[in-house]
């Protein structure tokens, strides 16, 4: 096994320049050295394998990964994750698993940029590796090189603002519920009604894209025309996300269905259908696209194996995401509120430049809740989306919309949600039935 390049000093480290190279940090276990196992690591996902090969030598001054540093942050006496070198479960032997951060230096030489192959090279093969006991890409540090070669968002938070002429709080929006099974013509009266009360965006359900039973161009017309009647009562737009998420092949045909019939946003789910695809999607779009992130977590939220929803978050920025689910602060999902601001950072950091992505607020959110996410937040510059909250207020839709923009216009006034319910009723029913307001 090659020597292990622990150290500080780049120009030691690195053969080239630190901006030819992407810096991956990862949880890392093993029964045997941690700096081995990290070195190892380096040279299976770049140069080598598990025996010399003739060449490699040559190909790793310009292609071969580099180990940086190694923190080693602890020792367990049973591995995380199964392994047929140390089945779980094992009564405890005489071997430790020592556990630690390993940041590693990848040439982007090797993958240029495109994330499908960034993601082979950083998260690929190296799940698999037996000897590793617990292995978790926790971090990507992207150079600006690397970066200027991605669009980023299209719109983001500033032109999603400026497409809904609303500047100064979060924007209220839902999901529709029930996920699937409404026609076109169902689904589209259920959404006038929740536009009517004041929403500024609403969107499909990620189960719901283009069935037989309720076709995306048909569901365009009724919604768009239903969009159109609310406007003109209300004076206010709303912004409507149409899921596109299909085999690669038609996802831009989609899109084009969307945008033709007058739609204002796509959709896509972006882990199922690939960052290449949402690249491909950013790259052709007219209008911004919502990013909604299912599945991902398989991939996230074992500690001891897979992706963190940060590297998910940002490399969808990256992609194009206007607007990208983070999760939810006190919501029904599984991730910790640190967990959720670090998404937010990413959606919102410096990043060579690149437009700032709309954090998307969702799951288990009601009028209740605003409170607490607007103070958790920051800023008010995110998405406040409710499915359940606004389609299963005990008085209907228009209701349930009414209800979050009332709190948000209480919040924004620094008003207690109970005081601003004593005379506003849809505010008041929906902390009676959702049952609590959270600051
Ligand atoms: C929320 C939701 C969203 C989740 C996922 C659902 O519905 O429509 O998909 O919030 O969010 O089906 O669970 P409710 P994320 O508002 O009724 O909870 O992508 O941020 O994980």
């Amino acid at each position: 096994m090659p020597g292990c390049f622990c150290g500080s000093d780049w120009s030691v480290l690195i053969p080239m320049d630190k901006a030819d190279y992407i810096i991956a940090s990862y949880l890392l276990e093993t029964d045997g050295d941690l700096e081995e196992a990290a070195d190892a690591l380096a040279t299976e996902q770049s140069t080598g394998t598990w025996t010399d090969v003739p060449g490699e030598g040559e190909a790793r001054e310009r292609h071969g990964a580099r180990v940086v540093k190694v923190t080693k942050q602890g020792e367990r006496d049973r591995p995380s994750l199964p392994t047929r070198f140390a089945p779980q479960g094992e009564a405890p032997t005489a071997r430790t698993y020592s556990w630690g951060v390993a940041e590693i230096a990848f040439p982007h030489i090797n993958f240029g940029p495109r994330l499908p192959n960034l993601l082979s090279a950083v998260a690929g093969n190296l799940f698999e590796m037996g000897a590793f006991t617990a292995v978790k890409l926790l971090d990507l540090e992207l150079p600006d090189e690397f970066l200027s070669r991605f669009p980023g968002p299209r719109f983001g938070i500033e032109g999603t603002r400026e497409l809904l002429g609303v500047f100064d709080r979060p924007l209220a929006g839902a999901i529709v519920k029930p996920c699937v099974g409404l026609g076109p013509r169902e689904l589209a009266d259920i959404v006038y009604q929740a536009a009517r009360g004041g929403l500024d965006f609403i969107k499909d359900d990620e189960l719901l894209a283009d069935p037989a039973y309720n076709p995306l161009e048909d569901r365009v017309d009724a919604v768009m025309e239903a969009l159109g009647r609310a406007e003109q009562e209300t004076g206010e737009k709303t912004m409507y996300a149409f899921n596109v998420t299909d085999r690669s092949d038609r996802i831009l045909e989609l899109h084009d269905i969307v945008v033709d019939g007058g739609g204002t946003c796509v959709m896509l789910n972006y882990v199922t259908a690939g960052f290449g695809a949402l690249r491909m999607l950013a790259e052709h779009t007219r209008v911004p696209i919502h990013a909604h992130r299912d599945f991902f977590p398989a991939f996230t939220r074992s500690p001891s194996l897979g992706l963190s929803t940060k590297v998910f978050t940002k490399l969808s920025r990256i992609a194009g995401a206007d607007q990208l689910h983070i999760g939810a602060l006190a919501g029904k999902l599984y991730e910790t509120d640190d967990e959720v601001l670090e998404n937010v950072a990413a959606c919102m950091a410096d990043l060579d430049g690149l437009k700032r992505s709309m954090p998307v607020s969702s799951g288990g959110q009601h009028a209740g809740k605003v409170p607490l996410t607007w103070r958790k937040m920051g800023h008010p510059d995110y998405l406040h989306l409710s499915g359940g909250g606004v389609f299963g207020h005990p008085d209907g839709p228009e209701a349930g919309a009414r209800s979050i923009r009332q709190a948000i216009a209480a919040t924004s006034e620094s008003r207690r949600l109970e005081d601003a319910a004593q005379d506003q009723v849809e505010l008041r029913r929906a902390i009676e039935y959702f049952g609590e307001v959270l600051y």
